[in-house]
């Protein structure tokens, strides 16, 4: 539990899961919010996934299955399960919508993106009515606890407006509709990554326009393994990577790569990290 925190307000966030089912149901056994038959015993705690459940590893379904069922019995007792937009998930929703289109023809293409980026079949197949409006109904960006959540380390999502709920009604707006050149557009600036790091030229002053423009003290993420900014093997993470002197924290553990994976639990925000206001 998070100290001087209220039971109520017990954050955990849980990084991009692609697939890796067991992984996922340890991380929520081991965390006490599921029991060993994959049923909610979180009670009022709350859990963000951070997006990309499908591709690369073998059961994306099944990890959103359980996700979908968890928010239902969470809710039900005063918990809360939540989940984010990820590129692979708009990838996998642009394969199924266009998917009867050749490779010549506008949406034929995201196939290929998807087979390169490891779609799996199986997955695909499995696609329901059910998980294509979950998907498509996902927020692309939180403010919880004044953190300001997304899923990938970039600040492409100025693109779509100025305010999170705005950000968010364009993104599901492009979903909702067959315009496969929207589509598009999203996914290349979805690809982007590492926009924050210290290696990138501007990356702490991009970290702060984003928490000016969204609010939040602090950007937490997925999309990037940690073990392609820190280069540790990825076996070895099993905590966030917090960079930017505390503005930005990396929850991707790279489970596709063999990482175990971990939850990342929300405690208090150092006091030398103040409010961005806007400009
Ligand atoms: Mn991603």
């Amino acid at each position: 539990m998070c100290e001087g925190n209220n039971i109520s307000k017990h954050v955990c966030i849980i990084g991009d899961a692609h697939g890796q089912l067991p992984k996922i149901q340890t991380l929520l056994r081991d965390a006490q919010l599921i029991d060993s038959t994959d049923r909610w015993v979180g009670k009022s705690a709350s859990v963000w996934f951070l997006g990309d459940f499908c591709d690369r590893g073998p059961d994306g379904i099944g990890v959103i299955d359980l996700v979908m069922r968890l928010q239902h019995e969470a809710s039900a007792v005063g918990g809360a399960v939540h989940a984010l937009l990820g590129n692979h998930d708009v990838l996998i929703l642009a394969v199924h919508r266009f998917s009867s289109r050749r490779g010549n023809e506008p949406g034929g293409v995201f196939i290929k993106d998807w087979q390169r980026n490891g779609g799996i079949q199986s997955d695909l197949d499995r696609l329901s009515t059910e998980h294509i409006h979950w998907l498509s109904h996902l927020p692309a960006m939180a403010l919880v606890q004044e953190r300001l959540l997304i899923h990938a380390d970039s600040d492409f999502y100025m693109q779509f407006g100025q305010s999170i709920d705005t950000v968010n009604a364009n993104m599901q707006f492009i979903l909702h509709n067959s315009d496969a050149s929207q589509w598009n557009y999203l996914l290349d600036l979805f690809a982007g990554r590492k926009v924050f790091d210290r290696r990138h030229a501007d990356g702490a002053a991009l970290a702060t326009r984003l928490l000016r423009t969204f609010g939040g003290r602090q950007i937490i993420h997925g999309h990037t393994p940690i073990n392609y900014m820190n280069g540790m093997a990825p076996e070895q993470i099993t905590e966030a990577f917090v960079y930017q002197g505390g503005r930005c924290v990396n929850a991707d553990g790279g489970m596709y790569l063999g990482g175990p994976g971990f939850v990342y639990r929300l405690g208090s925000l150092d006091p030398k990290l103040s409010l961005l206001r806007r400009q």
